[in-house]
């Protein structure tokens, strides 16, 4: 089995810790804003390592909408360029872990309408997106069977 790497900010490895050794029982929200957030594992693609990234929790149906926001910064996330060279991910909501696809929205239609579903559930990321003049990938997970 690949070995898994923290993420190198002490914040976010910390979350990840606390969410997966409790059973999603704790460290499943966004700091104080009590936002509810997930870890989504995935494969580094240079490393093959395990990557653990929490993000804020976006629902449509059964899918899962992840946001790469990264606060608005400059740059993509990493684990944008993970999920694109290996899209089997592994999300964890709560106690429930399930395999899923990711893959990555490039219709605009699509995208304006799962956009507006991340807003809903975070509204700080409309803010982020006025920050970076990069548009901000939009993945949608989807059950893998
Ligand atoms: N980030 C978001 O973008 N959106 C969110 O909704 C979000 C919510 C959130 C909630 C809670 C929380 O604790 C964190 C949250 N974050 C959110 C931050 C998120 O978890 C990530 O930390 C952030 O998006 C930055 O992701 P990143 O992948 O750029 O992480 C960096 C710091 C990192 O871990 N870098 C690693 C390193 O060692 O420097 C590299 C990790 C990696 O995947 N390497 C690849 C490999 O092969 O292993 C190579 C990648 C490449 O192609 O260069």
């Amino acid at each position: 089995m690949a070995q898994y790497i923290p993420s190198p900010r002490d914040w976010v490895r910390e979350q990840v810790d606390l969410y997966e050794k409790s059973g999603g029982t704790q460290g499943t929200t966004l700091r104080d804003t009590g936002l509810p957030v997930i870890i989504v594992t995935h494969t580094g693609n240079k490393s093959g390592a395990v990557r653990k990234t929490p993000l804020m929790r976006v629902k449509d149906g059964a899918n899962y909408v992840l946001i790469a926001s990264q606060g608005g910064a400059p740059q993509d996330p990493v684990w944008v360029h993970n999920l694109r060279a290996n899209p089997a991910v592994d999300i964890r909501d709560l106690s429930v872990v399930q395999p899923m696809r990711a893959r990555e929205v490039t219709d605009d239609n699509e995208r304006a309408r799962l956009w507006a579903l991340a807003v809903a559930a975070y509204p700080p990321y409309a803010d982020y997106q006025t920050k970076t003049t990069r548009k901000i990938p939009v993945f949608v997970a989807e059950p893998r069977a």
